[in-house]
């Protein structure tokens, strides 16, 4: 047990939480980093082939597991590469659980793009109250505390102040499925004519983090995981912005939308005209 345990006997507070995310999200980065320059090794493909898994990926999480281990055993850790970790849930009987994205935006990595991150949320009672975003790359992190707001290099975040859609910039993002794609292609391309432009930057959980610090004015992907949005979809919660799916339903594999209250009513109107959260 760490000091600092206040929320109940062995549950700590959200921010006690935040700082064994921070440093084991820290580490697990210089990892990764340190292992794209020796050389991207042992690539193979999961969902498609062009679905990659890197050695890093793999290696990054066995760390940050392990650290997730030696800090809280009785937490249950899910990870991209490996699940759930001990198999068993909620292993333990604990009330916490860690949700890990050891390098989200593998691709990127591969190709050395400086933009991957390890995305690192934490979960008590089935809900984040805490999370991490670092990018490996550049030493770029986003932090945030359910009620506690979000920040970067001591800075508070509060997201765009547009609240024209025609003036937005708006990321997002393609599966790598070829037909969803597609689909995904299908939507931007008709959603272009209503929006300032759009970017694909290739990391779910940062590109959250730019919507939270306004950097792109919103945000919206089909096809995520949980591990890909649930860190940086507290940040750009605490940040002021609504992170919601279709009518309602929550951020999911269907669709993930992140705006300021002003852009996402008109955001989601065509995302749902343009059957975004449809298709393969
Ligand atoms: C990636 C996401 C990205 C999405 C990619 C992929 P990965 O996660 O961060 O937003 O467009 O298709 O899902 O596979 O690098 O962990």
């Amino acid at each position: 047990m760490r000091e600092g345990d206040v929320m109940d006997g062995t549950t700590p507070a959200p921010e006690e939480l935040l700082k064994i995310a921070v440093e084991v999200a820290r580490e697990a980065a210089e990892t990764a980093y340190r292992m794209r320059a020796e050389g991207v090794s042992a690539v193979a493909t999961k969902s498609t082939v062009t679905d990659v898994v890197t050695a890093a990926d793999r290696a990054v999480e066995r760390q940050a597991v392990a650290a997730l281990r030696a800090a809280r055993p009785a937490d249950a850790v899910l990870g991209e590469e490996y699940g759930d970790a001990d198999g068993a849930g909620l292993a333990g009987g604990s009330r916490v659980r860690w949700i890990l994205d050891p390098i989200d935006g593998t691709v990127n990595y591969l190709y050395g793009l400086p933009h991957y991150a390890v995305s690192l949320a934490v979960e008590v009672d089935g809900e984040v109250v805490a999370g991490v975003v670092r990018n490996a790359a550049t030493g770029d992190e986003w932090t945030a505390v359910r009620g506690g707001g979000a920040h970067r290099a001591g800075r508070r975040l509060g997201g765009s102040t547009e609240t024209d859609l025609g003036q937005a910039l708006v990321a997002t993002g393609f599966g790598y499925d070829p037909a969803r794609r597609a689909h995904q292609a299908g939507v931007v391309h008709r959603l272009i004519p209503y929006v300032r432009d759009i970017r694909r930057f290739g990391v779910a959980s940062i590109d959250l983090c730019l919507a939270a610090e306004g950097m792109v004015d919103a945000y919206y992907e089909k096809g995520l995981n949980l591990w890909d949005h649930a860190a940086g979809g507290l940040v750009a919660v605490e940040a002021g912005l609504r992170v919601d799916g279709l009518a309602g339903t929550g951020p999911g594999p269907d669709l993930v939308i992140a705006a300021p209250p002003a852009l996402f009513g008109p955001l989601h109107e065509h995302l749902a005209r343009l059957d975004a959260a449809g298709g393969p």
